[in-house]
């Protein structure tokens, strides 16, 4: 292990409203997020997929020299190349991934980070291996109470030096839908989603799925890993033990109505009939229920289409006749277990699971 660290005692960090840091520019640059106009898709274009990346994107030349370790509390200890992973029996999922820091920009106070407001959410064909099937490769022992998952990128976070890395219980990993991927939209990943081997942890917050995986470990305690323990936790005061993060809130977004101004992004739409469309998604493989769109306070049903797959966002539409004059028009949705979205943005310390309804000002003419 490296012995010198250099950032052992980091800059203090603050909460904050108003303008935004230069490192929360810096962060911004890195991890773009989609364009809402792409919701459109049913499937997010690869290069319009939204970004997050904690440290640097690992360089890869040479695929083929990939190793999976699959170690710890295990019967047969293996370390499987990528092509003999995709040897195994192959699933497609189509999965919405969300950030749990989505929304957080919009959050006061705001907690520096990544500044989401609220597009960093894609939805993806994702084909790999069920990661079931080579758990049973490898033979979880008995008392295995928690499964880690690594990448190869490495970096610090408030001076803890780690690689970045999750667990998922026995229980999930061994479900049927955790995959172990190497394809995206039916194209081998691209370097920034994880290339060339990377988990996906359908209907959970992003951060579960680990991407350029070179590790799995069976462990007889909970794993400590800074991902897992230091962050993704719901705080609401410092002095919290926090509320692990796992699947995703209710959601809804639409694409802004009508055409921006460059800089503002202020809307403008012409008087008369108005197609709004939008997405709606919940976590845990739970279906969309219902969803709104208020036009200045006055919520009415939009139509849903057809689902497209349990881990999916859904596409609805609503028609608006629009009348000359200023408007807020908001959506909201709500799932299949009553679970709604807030009108006011919920406090979360490190600005996690905002899920507060979307609201876009338009201009009618
Ligand atoms: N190895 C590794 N895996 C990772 C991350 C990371 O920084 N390193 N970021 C996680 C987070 S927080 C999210 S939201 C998703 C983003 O996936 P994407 O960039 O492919 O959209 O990847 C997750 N997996
Ligand atoms: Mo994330």
């Amino acid at each position: 292990m490296p012995t010198h660290n250099p950032f052992t005692n980091p800059a203090p960090r603050g909460h904050l409203d108003g303008d935004f840091l230069r490192e929360e520019v810096v962060l911004a640059n890195r991890n773009h997020g989609a364009l809402l106009e792409a919701l459109r898709h049913d499937v997010t274009p690869a290069g319009l997929h939204y970004l997050l990346n904690h440290f640097d994107v690992p360089y890869v030349p040479d695929a083929a020299a990939w190793r999976l370790a699959v170690g710890g509390n295990v019967i047969t200890p293996l370390s499987l190349s990528v092509a003999q992973i995709k040897a195994l029996p192959q699933r497609t999922l189509r999965v919405t991934l969300e950030c749990a820091g989505n929304g957080r920009g919009q959050v006061t106070p705001r907690w520096p980070s990544m500044p989401w407001m609220a597009e960093a959410v894609g939805t993806s064909d994702w084909t790999g291996t069920p990661l079931k099937s080579v758990l049973e490769m490898a033979g979880m022992q008995p008392d295995t109470a928690d499964i880690a998952f690594t990448g190869i990128d490495r970096g610090f976070d408030k001076g803890d030096e780690h690689a970045y890395g999750r667990s998922l219980t026995p229980g999930l990993a061994l479900s049927d839908d955790v995959l172990l991927v190497t394809a995206m939209n039916g194209q081998p990943l691209l370097p920034q989603h994880g290339f060339p081997l990377r988990l996906i942890v359908p209907g959970w917050y992003g951060m579960a799925s680990v991407k350029w995986l070179d590790r799995i470990e069976a462990l007889t305690r909970p794993y400590q890993g800074y991902q897992q323990v230091k962050t993704y936790m719901f705080k609401a005061r410092p002095e919290d033990r926090g509320v692990p993060i796992t699947t995703i809130r209710v959601k809804s977004l639409m694409v802004p109505p009508g055409m921006p101004d460059w800089y503002t992004r202020q809307r403008l739409v012409e008087a008369g009939p108005v197609m709004v469309f939008g997405r709606a998604w919940s976590g845990n493989g739970v279906p969309i229920a219902k969803v709104e769109v208020s036009v200045n306070g006055v919520w009415s049903a939009a139509r849903l289409d057809a689902p497209s797959g349990r881990y999916a966002w859904r596409g609805w539409t609503f028609d608006w006749v629009a009348t000359k004059g200023e408007f807020v028009v908001a959506c909201r949705a709500m799932d299949a277990e009553g679970a709604t979205q807030p009108l006011d943005v919920p406090f979360d310390r490190g600005g996690f699971g905002n899920n507060a309804v979307q609201r876009v000002q338009v201009t009618v003419r």
